[in-house]
């Protein structure tokens, strides 16, 4: 397999935030060098959450970063995103990519080899997997150790990106794991500085990740 970049996924939250303030957290991401950006909504309307996603486009459009859409296909689909993230109670897999067309791209949670291979099999272009450690975030989740991550790398051929409780203080556990990248919501939102926030967790994914595949 060839050595590839490993990559730093944004996950939003625009929990708490006025809409420009949230705005200029996901600018200022982009920015510091997120590689993917995911526009995670729980609470919104449809109209708010195609609102919405219109205006996060303008910004990863204008950094030329991916933009995935969570949960929902006709979001995606509405604004042109590059892709949909979903989960183990979302739409399968296999629909989404039905939906979608083979250009999108695919995400998909799993906690378990067994979720990590079916979602492969269906059309997941990657796996998120987590929470690697508690978080905050608004989810529901559990803990899925790093041995797990390693054991659905082994088992897919497509990348995993480590998700739940990461910042630059932990993420090191993630080292001398098989992850293609990391995932993180609070890590950025929460930051004093989001620029430099990114700038620090790409300068670190890139320099300690063994990435094999991408
Ligand atoms: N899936 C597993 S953990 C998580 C999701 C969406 C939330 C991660 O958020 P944070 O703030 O990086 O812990
Ligand atoms: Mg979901």
């Amino acid at each position: 397999m060839s050595k590839a970049k490993a990559e730093l996924y944004f996950v939003t939250d625009s929990t708490g935030f006025t809409q420009d303030d949230f705005l200029e957290v996901v600018q200022q991401a982009c920015d510091g060098g997120v590689t993917l950006v995911q526009l995670r909504e729980k609470d919104k309307t449809g109209l708010e959450y195609f609102r919405l996603a219109e205006e996060v486009k303008c910004i990863t459009d204008k950094y030329g970063i991916p933009l995935i859409i969570d949960d929902r296909v006709d979001i995606a689909l509405a604004v042109d995103a590059d892709g949909v993230h979903v989960g183990q109670s979302d739409i399968p897999v296999y629909v989404a990519r039905q939906l979608l067309g083979e250009s999108k791209i695919i995400g998909a949670t799993a906690k378990t080899v067994e979720q990590a291979i079916l979602a492969e099999s269906e059309g997941a272009d990657y796996l998120g997997v987590g929470a690697i450690f508690p978080t905050t975030t608004k989810v529901v989740t559990h803990i899925t150790e790093v041995s797990t991550l390693n054991a659905i790398v082994e088992a897919t051929s497509i990348p995993a990106y480590a998700i739940g409780g990461l910042n630059a203080t932990n993420m090191h556990v993630l080292y001398e794991s098989k992850a293609s990248g990391m995932a993180v919501v609070s890590a950025i939102m929460k930051s004093s500085d989001p620029r430099a926030t990114a700038r620090k967790l790409r300068q670190l994914v890139e320099a300690n990740f063994k990435v094999c595949k991408s």
